[in-house]
């Protein structure tokens, strides 16, 4: 039985990747760090938080890393735990830095010392690439990330190309562009608005508060996602790969797919800070702009090439944006009105 080792196993990567691992038949042991919440609340969703044994890591401790890593001799390591919403970078710049990318080079430098055969993957991001340079973005686009958290994540990027080149380690670097799905966190965008479309499809009065419209993202399903990663590691070199779909949509684009599942028709007006979306049956707004929600940098438009996913590790994204729209605006509806 393969042993695999998943860091922030209580995210929605972390979720999805054990369930995959589970169903193939691995031993999967999941690092949580210590936190007054139910960490579990996701695994419990999708049944399997008794079948993973669970340990305390903090990315930030060099000593919880290695006493994992010396201890647990895994076949894969997948480091999925960051500090991973965008905006709170700049609010934690530090931390978010020693998280993202000193705590990437502290867990190889673990393997590198304790077990260095393990396979390990680095759960990189299409935010590496920011202002972009070239539309669509590949493994060979070269780097302008547009916040803390991205410049953190770069170089997580790099120390483990670097490792992988200077130790001769199984070390493969994802760049994955935004994946969701109903156990995506509420803080993102995605799932803000169907959260909030679900309470509205109910009856209640809740206006939608975003803040850039006009942003775009390649957005694909989190469940397609994990595969790619475990694909990496089934490869007899290592290497780094952009999963992404090749579709871009607005926010704007995704909250209409959104309310084509639930019945809702939107009718939008004003530009900017004075957009707004009524609902056509109820006459009510259900979304405007608050330029709290304004980022201090923004990424405009991202869209990824994944040709080399496709043809190396022969990945491809099953879920079309209007399906991953209309599953996370149908299971928050079905859970508000349950
Ligand atoms: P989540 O925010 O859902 O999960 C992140 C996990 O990291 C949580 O389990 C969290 O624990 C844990 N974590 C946070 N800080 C620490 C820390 N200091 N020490 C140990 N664990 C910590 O993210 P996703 O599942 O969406 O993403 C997984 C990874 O992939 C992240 O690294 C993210 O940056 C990256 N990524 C995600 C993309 C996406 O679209 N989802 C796209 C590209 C990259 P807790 O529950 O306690 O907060
Ligand atoms: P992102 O995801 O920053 O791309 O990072 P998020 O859903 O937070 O933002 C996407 C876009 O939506 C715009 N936006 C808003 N975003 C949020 N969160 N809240 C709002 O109210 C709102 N209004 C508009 C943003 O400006 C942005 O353009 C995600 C994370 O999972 C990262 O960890 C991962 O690396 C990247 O995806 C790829």
């Amino acid at each position: 039985m393969k042993k695999a080792l998943i860091t922030g196993v209580s995210g929605q990567d972390g979720s999805y990747l054990s369930q995959l691992l589970l169903s193939k038949g691995y031993h999967v042991t999941g690092t949580m760090r210590r936190n007054s919440l139910d960490e579990l609340e996701r695994l419990r969703k999708i049944n399997i938080a008794e079948q993973i044994e669970t340990l305390t890591v903090e990315l930030g401790d060099i000593n919880s890393i290695t006493r994992v890593i010396r201890d647990g001799q895994y076949d894969e390591i997948y480091n999925l735990a960051a500090q991973s919403f965008v905006v709170s970078s700049w609010d934690q710049p530090v931390y978010t830095s020693d998280v993202n990318a000193m705590g990437v080079v502290r867990l190889l430098d673990s393997i590198r010392t304790y077990s260095p055969d393990a396979r390990f993957y680095q759960a990189s991001t299409s935010e590496m690439f920011g202002r972009v340079r070239e539309v669509p973005q590949s493994e060979m686009t070269a780097f302008h990330p547009r916040s803390p958290y991205g410049a953190a994540k770069a170089y997580g990027h790099y120390i483990t190309m670097n490792y992988r080149e200077s130790f001769g380690m199984h070390a493969s670097s994802g760049i994955l562009f935004n994946h969701e799905s109903p156990l995506r966190g509420p803080e993102f965008v995605t799932r803000k608005v169907t959260l909030g479309l679900a309470q509205i499809a109910r009856g209640d009065d809740h206006v939608i508060e975003l803040g850039n419209l006009n942003a775009k993202r390649d957005w694909g399903f989190a469940g397609d996602y994990v595969e790619g990663m475990w694909r990496m590691l089934q490869q007899d070199t290592p290497d780094d790969y952009v999963l992404a779909t090749g579709t871009t949509t607005s926010i704007r684009d995704f909250i209409n797919y959104a309310c084509d599942a639930l019945g809702i028709e939107l009718a939008w007006e004003g530009e900017g800070e004075k957009e707004t979306a009524t609902d056509t049956k109820t006459g009510k707004t259900v979304i405007a702009v608050n330029p709290k929600f304004y980022r201090p940098a923004e990424v405009d438009i991202l869209i990824g090439d994944a040709t080399k996913a496709r043809e190396n590790l022969g990945w491809t994204p099953r879920t079309n944006i209007k399906d991953l729209a209309a599953m996370m605006a149908r299971a928050d509806y079905d859970a508000a009105i349950r």
